[in-house]
């Protein structure tokens, strides 16, 4: 008998075929039986009359939920099943039947967010949480292409790092070999800014670390982070790159999952109008924005969750906000020439009350002034001495920036929290399971 996944199911229509996964759920109606099995690739509901496979009908009868099964039956197209496709059950073999005195914890009804969190090895196979797999990893497969389709090279990056890069209030200490200290990486930027000046354009995607204190929805301990860097490119060119980027794996997902979105019930014509141009809009008229709606951002000010959705609920698609006070962003950002108190940064926020997706900009060439800033950061130089030769040989101007994925994924999805959109969520207090 042809195995077949269930997305696959329209190919057979009045043949016989096996399915392979696990029972979902299970509807008695009299002589009828109507299981739904799932598989993984999708949902197919079954029927089973008493009448005409009285062995089957018994065996499906009382079986537990998540119970795993091989079936095999005639597909049937069935406009009125979810799916389209139903399964004439004519055979069932039970792998391992989930015990009655022990059955499956997670119902077919709400459940508080730390029952499933402390399940989370079983609540991914929820039909919500899977559509967000697959979708985290089809944005995950156009980000891939875009950047390669656009000359960058991927280069992976150490995750043990001998030092800071975003500040040294969120670095996760490791005892390394001996007495030896590391860091846990918090970027991978430090080391793209090398790469670059071997390969010209690279990028790295890997998980990222911050002991991050704030319990809030946009923020895990452990994440994902795709971090582009290009030798001669400015913040222009890291802004063009964003938005080309965003877009893709937003247009990407539109059109290859677009199932799963509709399993999410996402508004999809919001997502459709993320193409570019994004606008752009500097600090100092951000913060003239946020005063016109009633905020009390003074210039000098970061900008936190609130600031970030009153500036993109003001636009239909992601804006970037650009030339943010140097005072307030990290030790390696170029200031701007002609106003030195301003750097050349940018963020990108995404629409929906997301918040900042992208972080980047262009980066300290100057040998002098890296100095400078390390001694103002307060930063160990001995740590940064091969940092700092990338400034003492062959220095070039260079820019980059770094897209979170999950808060990416979380916003194409339409996630409430940012704990979905990754399979095994590392948070403030968390690290089970
Ligand atoms: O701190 S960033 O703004 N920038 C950097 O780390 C640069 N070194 C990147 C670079 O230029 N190569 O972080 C970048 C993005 C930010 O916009 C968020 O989308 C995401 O990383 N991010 C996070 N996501 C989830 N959880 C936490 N805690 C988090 N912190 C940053």
């Amino acid at each position: 008998m042809t195995a077949v996944t269930i997305d696959r199911v329209g190919q057979h229509v009045g043949r016989e075929v096996t399915l392979r996964g696990w029972l979902y759920n299970l509807r008695e109606s009299g002589k009828l039986i109507f299981p739904i099995f799932r598989d993984g690739t999708g949902l197919i509901q079954g029927v089973v009359s008493q009448k005409e496979r009285p062995e089957v009908f018994e065996a499906l009868r009382g079986l537990t939920q998540e119970s795993s099964v091989i079936v095999t039956g005639r597909i049937q197209a069935d406009p009125r099943a979810p799916g389209g496709h139903e399964i004439a059950v004519t055979s069932l073999e039970v792998v391992q039947r989930v015990s009655e005195t022990d059955p499956y914890p997670i119902q077919l009804k709400e459940h508080g967010v730390d029952f499933l969190l402390d399940r989370r090895h079983l609540w991914i196979r929820t039909p919500r949480q899977a559509a967000i797999l697959r979708i985290r990893a089809e944005a995950i497969r156009a980000a891939h292409e875009y950047m390669d389709g656009q000359g960058y090279t991927l280069t992976d990056t150490p995750i043990f790092t001998p030092a800071a890069c975003e500040g040294t209030t969120t670095l996760f200490e490791v005892q390394y070999i001996d007495d030896q200290k590391a860091y846990l990486t918090q970027s991978g930027q430090l080391y793209v800014e090398a790469l670059a000046a071997s390969l010209g354009k690279v990028y790295c995607f890997g998980p990222t670390f911050r002991a991050e204190k704030s319990k809030t929805r946009r923020h895990l301990t452990e994440f994902w982070m795709l971090e582009p860097e290009a030798a001669y490119a400015h913040l222009e060119d890291m802004m063009a790159l964003g938005e080309g980027l965003v877009s893709r794996m937003v247009q990407s997902t539109l059109k290859n999952r677009a199932v799963e979105l509709e399993t999410l019930k996402r508004d999809t014509a919001k997502l459709a109008r993320v193409v570019p141009p994004f606008p752009r809009i500097s600090y100092d008229d951000a913060i003239g924005l946020l005063q016109k709606q009633g905020n009390p951002a003074k210039w000098g000010d970061d900008f936190g969750g609130d600031e970030e959705t009153i500036l993109s609920s003001q636009f239909d698609r992601p804006v970037m906000v650009h030339h943010y006070p140097t005072a307030i962003k990290a030790f390696y950002m170029q200031p701007d020439s002609r106003r030195p108190e301003l750097a050349l940064g940018f963020d990108m926020l995404a629409p929906e009350g997301y918040g900042e997706i992208i972080g980047g900009g262009e980066r300290i060439a100057d040998y002098d002034l890296l100095v400078k800033r390390l001694r103002e950061h307060n930063l160990p130089e001995t740590a940064f001495q091969w940092y700092l030769d990338l400034r003492r040989y062959g220095s070039v101007p260079h820019a980059g920036f770094g897209l979170g994925l999950e808060r990416t994924v979380a916003w194409i999805c339409g996630a409430e929290h940012i704990r979905e959109v990754i399979p095994f969520p590392r948070m403030l207090y968390r690290v089970y399971p």
